[in-house]
């Protein structure tokens, strides 16, 4: 029944669309924002003007509230939250009355000055996964991490915090699974059971509210799916930046980085962006070009346009303290930097020198900076790489009387990188007049995902950082982040060929596909590695790029439903235990049906874990019977990478870059399995966003393996495909494979016989 906007009992009261409860030591706020999502908030000082960085969805406009022998129960239909007004103990139930989550009886929320902790239950089967760009297992249960943006220069395996804040897991125990969003940009601490007596866990922060939103939906695909309605989701990317791209720090000239693009063209290895690292900037003074060096930006452009290649320069946050140069003289003129509690502009040293930072929690100071990008955006740069938005400064230790607009940095610290990456997407989108931009940056909070793609920051030429960045990319699509990467290769110390090869094969298998070393290292290009290699890295390459319209179909899914392009198996398995082991628990679906195994560059043979169903070889064809683990020859051309049975794969031929036209076929590569299956194939043109208004071109492509037939459903959508053809490419069970007959690609529905 639900309670009328008035009523008030003893220790609650609704109050439009929020139940508010007072006990003696705290008063509890809640709101439903969907049936699946309730948002709790606890706090002795509410800060009325309840700002998130993340959260992008209001509450719903009404709220169940019902007393019961003595809780305060609150009923969505899909979730009960029972609420023990006294103690301000929250337990969370399906609506079937099943327990997912709450607070531990012992202690619950517990505040030492501005400080709380908060001590919930845990089952002794309890897992945990999530966190972002975390350290460790796959399932966090006995671990614990702290949330506090770092320039974490050199981190190994076990360090934390890293660059980025996703205060957001979900837990399973029984048949059940839940999330939590801790949304709370002060330094945060989780511990999943790593030092208590395994009945708690626990969470954390140094300031702010207990401020959660707690997600009920049954299925880890599910949650995601509400996280990512709540956080908001990406928007489709520029074609070209899921092209293969080479970065280094630095390429010198523009002499030098027309010729390693050059010899991409020159040696057929196919190829789409280059990067300008900080030396291109004149004494490192963000939106300038060295006047000797890069003399002229928009003939390089131009030339590399020329040739296929697109073109992302670095920004970094720090504005040099120099008289002559425009950006310090705006800031200091229009107040944009931050300051010390005294007033004075805090003054940190980065690579220009002294630096004042500007203060991104300012909607105007965001429009000034996105204005400055006139200067990249004007010779033909599309892509802009935001570093040390930590923010990181020489020393690591930004004092703590630093404060941006009225905050201090302990509060707002975690969310620097990502609203100067809100400032540089909204700033180049206007610039660029209808062309995406792409955006990407190493700092992040929960909700990048709208803003830019994100990669793991500096890591190190070894397997165990290899095996970590899958691990790092998984992870961080549990939390909502799809475009994301590593530097293929290691940042950090040289490669063998043999890593440097499997990297890139992993690579080909990453939504991000970039190659990048630190300055000093060994040249890291394709061709440096001995012919042989050369060749394992160009075939591993063309793949990626026959992989395209799979890979944006798949992109768009994720623009769509939230669910990452790089999946950990815990997302469509997540009562399967094996998937946790930690020999598998590297292994990830690229999208709906390709499995990935990461195997060390020195392993030759390894032990592979294949869910439930029947499964593929991906480039043998040999059929495989899953629900085991199976041994994977692993030699260094060919990762171990497997297809569902059924699964639909749409690919194309082999071009150099994304803006070639390539023959005009769209193969649609099917492996026989025993059900019907469906692919929601989708195009559009790749680059503007014309596709918000129509012009896309999507179509459902079904496989019916009783009566041999591939269905295409009529087109909807106003954009015309590049492909002008289609030809099914059958792989059987027995291993052989049949090239069918191309037909010609209509919009009205097509019938194939196969
Ligand atoms: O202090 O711009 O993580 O990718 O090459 C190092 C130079 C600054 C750190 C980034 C790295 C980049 C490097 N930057």
């Amino acid at each position: 029944m639900p309670a009328k906007a008035t009523k008030k009992t003893q220790d609650s009261e609704v109050k439009s669309n929020c139940l508010i409860i007072k006990s003696a030591q705290a008063e509890a706020r809640v709101w439903v924002y969907s049936p699946t999502i309730i948002r709790v908030n606890i706090s002795k000082k509410f800060n009325e003007a309840d700002e998130s960085f993340a959260v992008i969805q209001q509450p719903k406009t009404n709220i169940s509230v019902v007393e019961i022998d003595g809780l305060t129960v609150v009923d969505t239909g899909a979730l009960a939250l029972k609420i023990n007004p006294q103690t301000l103990h929250f337990n969370f139930y399906t609506s079937d009355g099943c327990w997912l989550d709450g607070d531990d009886e012992r202690f619950g929320t517990v505040w030492d000055g501005d400080k709380w902790s908060n001590y919930r239950k845990m089952q002794p089967d309890a897992r945990f996964i999530g966190l972002g760009e975390k350290v460790g297992p796959l399932d966090r249960r006995g671990q614990a991490y702290v949330n506090w943006n770092t320039d974490a220069v050199d981190y190994g395996p076990k360090t934390d915090p890293l660059y980025k804040t996703f205060p957001f897991f979900i837990g399973l125990h029984g048949r059940e699974t839940y999330g939590l969003f801790m949304d709370n940009t002060h330094k945060t601490y989780f511990d999943f059971g790593a030092s208590t007596d395994h009945k708690m866990y626990w969470m954390a922060a140094d300031g702010g509210d207990l401020n959660y939103y707690f997600f009920g939906a049954q299925g880890v695909a599910q949650i995601i799916q509400d996280y990512t309605w709540l956080t908001g989701r990406m928007e489709m990317p520029p074609l070209w930046s899921l092209g293969y791209q080479q970065c280094r720090w630095s390429y010198m000239s523009a002499k030098e980085v027309l010729k390693v693009a050059g010899k991409f063209r020159k040696r057929k290895i196919p190829a789409d962006v280059m990067y300008c690292d900080i030396d291109y900037m004149d004494g490192y003074k963000i939106f300038t070009w060295n006047k000797e060096t890069f003399k002229d930006p928009k003939a390089m452009l131009d030339e590399l346009k020329q040739m296929g290649f697109k073109l992302v320069t670095i920004v970094d946050p720090g504005i040099k303290i120099d008289r002559t140069y425009k950006q310090y003289n705006d800031g200091i003129e229009k107040n944009y930097f931050a300051k010390y509690v005294n007033g004075d502009q805090y003054t940190g040293e980065v690579w220009p020198g002294r630096c004042h930072f500007p203060d991104f929690y300012r909607a105007d100071v965001r429009e000034w900076w996105g204005k400055s990008f006139s200067a990249l955006t004007e010779p033909g740069v599309e892509g802009f790489w935001n570093d040390m938005n930590e923010p990181a400064a020489w020393g690591q230790h930004i004092p703590p009387i630093v404060k941006f607009g009225d905050r201090p940095l302990s509060e707002v610290r975690n969310v620097y990188g990502h609203q100067m990456s809100r400032g540089t997407y909204d700033g180049t989108k206007k610039l660029l007049n209808g062309k995406r931009p792409f955006v990407l940056t190493r700092a992040a909070y929960a909700g990048i995902q709208r803003y830019s793609a994100v990669w793991t920051g500096d890591n190190t030429a070894n397997d165990a950082h290899m095996l970590l960045g899958a691990r790092l990319v998984n992870s961080l699509g549990i939390t909502g982040v799809s475009f994301t990467g590593v530097d293929i290769g290691g940042f950090s110390g040289n490669p063998t060929p043999e890593l440097m090869v499997r990297w890139n094969s992993l690579g080909v298998y990453t939504p991000m596909f970039r190659n990048h070393a630190m300055i000093g290292t060994v040249r890291r290009e394709p061709w440096e590695w001995g012919k042989e290699n050369e060749k394992i890295i160009r075939k591993d390459i063309e793949q990626r790029y026959q992989l395209l319209p799979y890979l944006y179909s798949m992109f768009y899914q994720s623009a769509q439903t939230g669910l990452p392009v790089c999946r950990t198996l815990a997302i469509a398995h997540p009562f399967d235990f094996n998937v946790y082991n930690e020999v598998y628990q590297n292994q990830f679906l690229f999208g709906d049906s390709i499995l990935v195994a990461p195997v060390e560059s020195t392993v030759k043979k390894i032990k592979v874990y294949l869910p439930q169903g029947k499964w593929y070889r991906f480039s043998t064809g040999d059929a495989i019977k899953g629900g085991d683990v199976i041994k994977a020859d692993a030699p260094l051309a060919d990762l171990p990478v497997f297809v569902k049975a059924g699964a639909i794969i749409p690919m194309q031929s082999i071009v150099q870059s994304t803006s070639e036209p390539g023959d005009g076929i769209l193969e649609l590569h099917i492996w026989d399995g025993p059900q019907t299956t469906e692919f929601v194939y989708y195009e559009d043109d790749g680059a503007t966003y014309d596709y918000q208004k129509g012009a896309f071109y999507k179509r459902t492509i079904t496989f019916n393996p009783v009566q041999r037939l591939v269905t295409l459903s009529a087109v909807v959508g106003a954009f015309v495909s590049r492909f002008k053809q289609v030809r099914l490419m059958i792989h059987h069970t027995d291993g052989s494979f049949k090239k069918h007959k191309p037909h010609d690609l209509v919009n009205e529905p097509m019938v194939l016989k196969c």
